[in-house]
């Protein structure tokens, strides 16, 4: 059994309330602005340390802490990836914002609701303090993929029944890998433990032999008993692929939120594309999606590469326009 360490904010050593004393014992005999400046200093210290504590410890990856569950979808869980402080701050931040959670339509792209989706959940946006920042930049630091490639952090939370039956997280739609192209990894990050239930699944996962004689489905709920599953447990992380390392697809990819059947569940994901999501895109359907697309198909990539550079009516491709098929 790997031993979880979670890493503990160390709290600053210094109460407001024990140096505000000290700087009024302090304080007698000096003018009002004196005062104002003295106090001013002491609130520049205190708060100074108390972000400190969020930022000073560099994240560094713990090879040990990490799990390799599938290779087919590529698949990787990170134990005790995020702090209990970190898990409970994205929880905070969402709670009062939480709505209905919503699938995109397959041909328009559009967000629409689904009984295929019955969650709450909101998104954070980027860099929106300085806990979010760092959690963003674990996740790039983990899977080597560029911060900017990342979507706004999705956090949901799933009461009893609720679920997220099997989907791709790649799109089949248009519009939506307009701006940065396909997502080609998912981190999905459990900000609670759930009693029962609530398991991620991979129902078209290739189970290898040995990972078949390592588990034991005791304590998986029925929904999670087909291919592979990953029980939430409160700060793991797990990483997959949807995309192979050709870019093209993994139907092995397909997963999805079982019903929670005891206690909450709450999670966050961070999606991440092959390309630069902050870039906004035009409303041209006809564009590449790279900046090489040109040069590649210079060299004749459209036809060694026609999946990626081509793709087809359902999977665009990323380079159309260089192509000349649109
Ligand atoms: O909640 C889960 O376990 C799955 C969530 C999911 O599939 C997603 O957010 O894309």
């Amino acid at each position: 059994m790997i031993l979880r360490r979670i890493a503990r904010k160390t709290k600053p050593d210094i109460s407001l309330a024990s140096l505000s004393a000290a700087v009024i014992m302090g304080c007698r005999g000096v003018s009002l602005r004196q005062f104002l400046f003295l106090f001013s200093v002491l609130l520049i210290v205190v708060n100074g340390s108390v972000s400190s504590s969020v930022n000073s410890k560099p994240f560094v990856i713990d090879p040990s802490k990490v799990k390799q569950i599938s290779w087919k979808p590529r698949a990787f869980v990170y134990e005790g990836f995020l702090t209990d402080e970190e898990c409970d701050h994205l929880v905070s931040l969402a709670k009062s914002e939480l709505k209905r959670s919503a699938v995109a339509d397959n041909l328009s792209g559009q967000s629409k609701l689904s009984e295929v989706r019955t969650s709450s959940g909101m998104f954070i946006s980027k860099s929106k303090d300085a806990i979010v920042d760092r959690i963003e930049d674990k996740i790039a630091t983990w899977t080597f993929l560029p911060k900017e490639n990342g979507e706004d952090i999705q956090v949901l939370r799933y009461e009893h029944g609720q679920k997220y039956d099997p989907h791709y997280d790649y799109f089949v739609d248009k519009v939506n890998i307009a701006r940065g192209g396909h997502r080609t990894a998912t981190v999905l990050m459990y900000l609670s433990d759930v009693a029962k239930g609530g398991e991620t699944t991979f129902p078209s996962a290739e189970e290898s032999p040995r990972h078949k004689s390592s588990t034991s489905d005791d304590n998986l709920s029925d929904c999670a008993k087909k291919g592979i599953a990953v029980k939430p447990h409160k700060g793991d992380a797990l990483l997959f692929f949807s995309l192979f390392p050709s870019a093209t697809p993994d139907p092995s990819s397909l997963h999805g939120g079982c019903p929670v059947i005891e206690g909450e569940k709450w999670s966050a994901t961070k999606w991440i594309h092959v390309d630069n999501f902050n870039k906004m895109v035009g409303n041209s359907s006809c564009s590449d999606l790279n900046d090489n697309c040109e040069k590649w198909a210079a060299v004749g990539e459209c036809t060694k590469n026609p999946e990626y550079m081509v793709g087809t009516t359902d999977l665009p491709g990323y380079c159309r326009r260089s192509c000349n098929v649109c």
